[in-house]
C-alpha cells in the first residue's frame, strides 16, 4: 500500500501543471492553454487571475496587452522578436496541441473566440511569421470583440457568461454551422466582422 500512497503524494505536491491540471482546459484569446488547478475548475481562472495584474476583478486593455506580450515571450524561443514557423509548429504541437483539432466547433468547447489558430491568424500581413507588434494588435482586436458593451473593461463574471456560451455554441448541431455569430460566439450584434482577428 505504501506505493500508492507515494504516487498520491507526489502528485498532490506538483505545480499546478499548466495544460495537464485536472481541470478543464481553457485557451487564451491569444491561444495559451490554462487547466484548472482543480477537478471543478475551469481553466479561464487561473488565467484570469494572472492577467489582472492589479487585482480588481477586471481586465482592461493594457492588462491583455501585458499578457500577450508575456506570452509571445514564450512562443518566440530564439527571441528574435518573430514568431516564425518552427516557433508556430512547437506552440501547436507542444504547447497547445488543442488548436490541431482546427474546427470552430473544437475551438468552442476551449474559447471565448471562435478562431480555429489563435497564434497564426496574428500574422496580418501574411509572411507567415508573427511579429510583437502583430501580436499587440491582435490582442487589442480580441479585446474589442470581447468588450462588445465598449464598456473598456472585461469583468469575470462577463467573460464566464461568454466562456459558457461558446461551450454552448460548440455543442450546436452542425446544421447552425455559417450563422452570423459563427464569426464570434458573442451573441450580441455588434461584433465587427471586419476586425483583423
Ligand atoms: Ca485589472
Ligand atoms: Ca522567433
Ligand atoms: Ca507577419
Amino acid at each position: 500500500m505504501a506505493l500508492p500512497l507515494l504516487l498520491f503524494a507526489a502528485a498532490a505536491a506538483a505545480p499546478p501543471a499548466s495544460p495537464s491540471g485536472p481541470g478543464r482546459v481553457f485557451l487564451s484569446p491569444m491561444g495559451e492553454p490554462f487547466a484548472g488547478r482543480t477537478a471543478g475548475e475551469d481553466g479561464i481562472v487561473p488565467w484570469f487571475e494572472g492577467a489582472d495584474r492589479n487585482h480588481d476583478g477586471v481586465l482592461s486593455v493594457d492588462e491583455i496587452t501585458a499578457d500577450a506580450a508575456r506570452f509571445f515571450g514564450t512562443l518566440d524561443t530564439n527571441h528574435d522578436g518573430e514568431i516564425d514557423p518552427d516557433e508556430v509548429a512547437h506552440y501547436e504541437q507542444v504547447i497547445a496541441p488543442e488548436v490541431r483539432t482546427g474546427s470552430e466547433i473544437a475551438m468552442g468547447r476551449y474559447a471565448l473566440l471562435q478562431i480555429p489558430e489563435p497564434v497564426t491568424s496574428a500574422d496580418s500581413d501574411f509572411n507567415r511569421g508573427v511579429s510583437a507588434k502583430e501580436f499587440q494588435a491582435a490582442a487589442v482586436a480580441r479585446f474589442r470583440l470581447l468588450d462588445f458593451e465598449h464598456t473598456g473593461r472585461l469583468t469575470r463574471d462577463e467573460l464566464e457568461r461568454i466562456r459558457h456560451s461558446a461551450a454552448s455554441a460548440a455543442q450546436r448541431p452542425p446544421s447552425n454551422k455559417g450563422d452570423p455569430d459563427d464569426q464570434a460566439v458573442l451573441q450580441g450584434d455588434e461584433v465587427d466582422h471586419e476586425a483583423p482577428m
